[in-house]
């Protein structure tokens, strides 16, 4: 996969040379480039934001900069172009998985208020083209979001994790366990400052195990994401689920509880 990112920071983008995306790049499985957007400009000061038209806080990234960058990082080219932007469409594993299958993704890193909207208006006409927001907060600008998303896509290339299994379990992977987080994991040793590992880890009865971890699975669900709970398809739930679930007082409508 190819990725072209622009950005008045090139230096945020470091952390690309380490661990599984810095491997993924030696190995060639990830052509990473980084384009400073101020090579582009062509005053003295390297300008590259002005005052809002309408007024208000802050300052807009110029259209003629962006235009002239990005046309010669494409060329001919048609990359599929990420936004990153707190108003954008939520990052998702399922975006992740989606943008992992890209041959391309060119990302435009915008500070200040944003970038002047013409800019994707000029780039829509002939490019997939995507505000995406990691979350609801705001960031000073573009580049950590990207950071984030480009190790999310970048785990997900073929040959990218150690154990491929890895990303089949995730939280948030199409079918894993859906709509429910992962519960506690433990390793070695059996009692650490008197802490123990859970005597069914131990027992090698791997029916009790699934079912132990399904338990501590929902728990923590209910217990840190609530509205995931809320949102699962009761048919998904067997009558153990419905049982514990009950137990920890969660309300599951009567009509579901018959199955
Ligand atoms: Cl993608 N960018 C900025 N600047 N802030 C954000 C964000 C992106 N996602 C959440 N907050």
């Amino acid at each position: 996969m190819r990725l072209d990112i622009i950005s008045i920071f090139p230096e945020y983008f470091a952390p690309l040379d380490v661990s599984l995306i810095g491997k993924a790049r030696e190995r060639g499985t990830l052509d990473v480039r980084v384009h400073q957007l101020r090579d582009w400009t062509h005053d003295v000061h390297k300008t590259v934001d002005d005052t809002p038209y309408g007024g208000g806080p802050g300052m807009v990234m110029k259209p003629e900069v962006w235009g002239e960058a990005i046309d010669e990082v494409i060329g001919d080219g048609t990359p599929r172009m990420i936004v990153p932007t707190p108003s954008g469409r939520p990052f998702t594993q399922e975006l992740a998985q989606e943008l992992a299958g890209e041959p391309w993704l060119l990302f435009a890193c915008g500070r200040y208020e944003g970038i002047d909207s013409r800019v994707m208006a000029e780039y829509s006409t002939r490019l997939r083209v995507d505000e995406v927001s990691i979350g609801d907060y705001v960031l000073a600008g573009g580049e950590v979001a990207v950071l984030v998303m480009v190790e999310a896509i970048g785990r997900l290339l073929p040959g990218v994790l150690g154990n491929a299994q890895s990303a089949v379990d995730d939280s948030f992977a199409p079918g894993s366990m859906r709509n429910l987080v992962e519960g506690p994991v433990y390793t070695k040793p059996p009692v650490w400052r008197g802490h123990e590992v859970p005597a069914v880890l131990l027992s090698g009865h791997h029916g009790k195990v699934a079912r132990w971890r399904r338990d501590e699975a929902l728990r923590r669900t209910l217990r840190n994401r609530p509205e995931l709970v809320a949102a699962i398809d009761p048919e998904t739930l067997d009558k153990h689920d419905k049982k514990l679930l009950e137990e920890l007082s969660f309300r599951i409508a009567p009509e579901d509880m018959a199955n």
